[in-house]
């Protein structure tokens, strides 16, 4: 009943008024962060339903959460508040520019969502989105939180579409080899968004043609390349759930969703005559912004693309969304910024500028 369900651990976040280290900045300004959360906020922003599932404490922080999530026009209403537990918070430096380096101190241990598990969770509020979306931080939080994310990764019939976001936080994990595990998650996805340094700290891979062959089963594997741009790896014909489809109609070439005009960098046939399992990869660079804070833009960059697929766009219009409401993101301190309206970022999109080549 909705476009987007996202799932994950939102905190109050602080984030200072001046540059510096965590050990010097006297003051804060209070935000909200939450990899999953902006997605849904973002998509919410530019007319899409939204629904985003968590838990939170019973205190005050937990108030503001829901209160901002739901002001971003978010169903928040399957929310659970925890009486035991704490909402978690966090606090970053603004960090260095030129090599977006910052400080992050994060305080979640033990928190509300932490204690997530898939038996307290509203199956028909999880399931009933077209996409369901979810991150690899999730999977860092706890050993509930890891089962919950393997339960919601395993195919099964029926299940929506599956998007997840790998986001490695090296903070998060203790031992930099459990985070092999986000590999195997991300396998159980139909989409997975992962930036190639990621992939590399975390896997060992090294470059997007690498990151598809690791994920074979993946519908879509979008490869964010930082400052460069990022490229689609996608399958011709759309999963089910998304083109809406009668189950076994099969179509000339690939589907509802086929691409009326986007140009394809390269096509490598790995299937039939029909083309149902071509693969096709489109890059397309990023838009060149002035920082200010990078965090937050890989969730705005998930939340363009999302909106691009759910609208059935070519995939170079995807990757033009996702760089556009990464930009917005880009160019203010906290994590969410208002991406451009979906008629002017379509013509963002549609204009034959020499920055989209
Ligand atoms: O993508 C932005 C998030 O990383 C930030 O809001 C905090 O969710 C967060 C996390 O766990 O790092």
């Amino acid at each position: 009943d909705v476009d987007v369900v996202c799932l994950g651990e939102s905190m109050v976040t602080f984030l200072p008024r001046l540059p510096g280290r965590l050990a010097d900045i006297p003051s804060f300004d209070r935000a909200i962060g939450g990899a999953e959360s902006n997605v849904a906020c973002t998509l919410a922003r530019t007319g899409h339903s939204t629904r985003w599932i968590s838990r939170v404490g019973t205190d005050g922080f937990g108030d503001h959460l829901l209160a901002a999530i739901a002001d971003c026009g978010v169903d928040v209403g399957h929310v659970r508040r925890d009486p035991l537990r704490p909402t978690g918070v966090y606090f970053r430096t603004a960090g260095d520019r030129a090599t977006d380096t910052h400080e992050v101190a994060y305080y979640r241990t033990g928190s509300a969502a932490s204690a997530m598990t898939a038996a307290d969770l509203d199956p028909a509020a999880l399931h009933t989105g077209r996409i369901l979306h979810l991150s690899g931080i999730t999977a860092a939080l706890s050993a509930d939180c890891l089962g919950l994310l393997r339960e919601l990764t395993a195919r099964r019939p029926g299940r929506p579409l599956v998007s997840f976001d790998v986001n490695y936080r090296p903070g998060l994990w203790r031992d930099p080899a459990q985070a092999r595990v986000l590999l195997e998650l991300a396998r159980g996805a139909d989409l997975v968004f992962v930036g190639d340094d990621e992939a590399r700290d975390a896997w060992g891979l090294h470059g997007p043609r690498a990151i598809r062959e690791a994920l074979p089963e993946a519908h879509t594997v979008v490869v964010k390349q930082g400052r460069d741009g990022a490229t689609v790896f996608r399958r011709t014909r759309e999963p089910r759930g998304l083109t809406r489809e009668p189950v076994g109609r099969t179509r000339e070439s690939g589907g509802l969703m086929r691409e009326p005009g986007g140009r394809r960098d390269a096509a490598t046939a790995t299937g039939s005559a029909t083309d149902t399992d071509t693969d096709t990869a489109t890059f397309v660079p990023a838009l060149r912004v002035g920082l200010v804070a990078a965090t937050g833009a890989g969730d705005a960059f998930a939340a363009g693309f999302l909106s691009a697929t759910l609208r059935g766009l070519p995939d170079r219009t995807r990757l033009r969304y996702g760089h556009l409401w990464a930009a917005a993101a880009l160019t203010v301190p906290g994590d969410l910024a208002t991406p451009p309206s979906r008629p002017y970022a379509d013509r963002l999109a549609a204009l034959d500028d020499p920055a989209w080549e």
